[in-house]
């Protein structure tokens, strides 16, 4: 009821559609417009009006309400089931939560704000109240373990491309999970996975993208290596916008990778990274070492030349 009243006071915006058109268009009585209007005001919006002049829709709000996103999904099943919280400890999280309690492949989670976002290695992950996007992905893949590592590309190549187009901006990808505009960091990409007898069970591919996140909002340590879209550009962008762009690149990649295809995904995470060529510090479980990287593996392990002329292949690590 609420899409369907809120698509109907969108085609007219600031304007008031009366009490007749808006029951026959809607099929419904005026009370149970009423309520409607009611609940969406409660939300968030901003609707004039009553019984004699009808209603009229003068202000959305900036959240990621499912009203503001369902309607902008083009998926089939990336995001049909959204979860949507004003504040949560960390959506990656609840999304492993509800994986464990069977939620669908594709259910998507955001929220607002994180109290307890998360990066890797246990980092905290800075998430202020609605000026980002923070979501996870609940995906149920065909892919061995080993593989996994291949689904934090394909995010980040997903959202390097929505940023793209909703934004257009154009960043780079720092293996294996930073997204960065300006050579700061925009956006980090967490991906966990719980497996079982040698099998994946269920993924969690969680994203933080800076979207108009101020530099205010950040600590001071990190406002030398952060940045959002709106500090690049100098002008806001719709959150709604870039997290459904974001879901629809993301679901094309993934039918492209359980397709068998990932060389095309690697292909283009090549062109956009801006990790190969440059001399990496890696911090690996088994000691640290230097490096130049200079590949990424079919695998999508990043191989790095040292000195000695030996190669080295980081599938997990930190290249800092
Ligand atoms: C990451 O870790 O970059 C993965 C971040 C994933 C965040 C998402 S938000 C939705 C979902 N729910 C979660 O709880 N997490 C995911 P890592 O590569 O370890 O980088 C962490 C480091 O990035 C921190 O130690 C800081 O230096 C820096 N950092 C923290 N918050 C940041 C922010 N908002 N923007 C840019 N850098 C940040």
């Amino acid at each position: 009821m609420k899409v369907a009243l809120l698509s109907l006071l969108s085609e007219q915006e600031k304007e008031f559609i009366p009490p007749w058109v808006l029951r026959e268009r809607l099929h419904l009585t005026w009370e149970e417009i009423s309520e409607t209007v009611l609940r969406l005001r409660l939300d968030g919006y901003t609707i004039e009006g009553g019984h004699e002049k009808g209603y009229c829709l003068s202000r959305r709000p900036d959240l990621l309400l499912p009203t503001e996103v369902l309607p902008l999904l083009r998926t089939e099943t990336l995001g049909r089931n959204y979860v949507y919280l004003p504040t949560v400890g960390s959506t990656n999280d609840l999304a492993k939560q509800l994986a464990r309690t069977g939620a669908v492949n594709g259910t998507l989670i955001a929220a607002e704000a994180q109290t307890g976002g998360r990066g890797r290695l246990g980092r905290a992950w800075a998430s202020p109240r609605s000026s980002g996007i923070w979501m996870s992905l609940i995906l149920r893949p065909e892919l061995p373990p080993t593989e996994l590592p291949k689904l934090t590309l394909t995010a980040a190549v997903g959202v390097a491309r929505a940023i793209g187009i909703v934004a257009d901006l154009p960043t780079g990808i720092k293996w294996p999970n930073d997204i960065l505009a300006d050579g700061k960091k925009v956006c980090g990409i967490l991906t966990e996975a719980a497996v079982s007898d040698g099998k994946t069970d269920f993924a969690v591919v969680g994203i933080g993208i800076n979207v108009n996140t101020e530099q205010a909002d950040f600590t001071a340590e990190l406002r030398e290596k952060a940045t959002s879209l709106k500090e690049v550009l100098g002008r806001p962008v719709s959150r709604s916008l870039l997290l459904a762009a974001t879901v629809g690149e993301l679901e094309s990649l993934l039918n492209q990778l359980y397709a068998d295809n990932f060389a095309a995904i690697r292909a283009e995470w090549c062109r956009r990274t801006v990790s190969l060529g440059q001399v990496v510090q890696v911090a690996a479980p088994t000691g640290g070492f230097t490096g130049r990287a200079v590949a990424i593996a079919p695998d999508g392990a990043l191989i790095v030349s040292r000195e000695d002329g030996s190669e080295i292949r980081v599938a997990a690590g930190e290249v800092l």
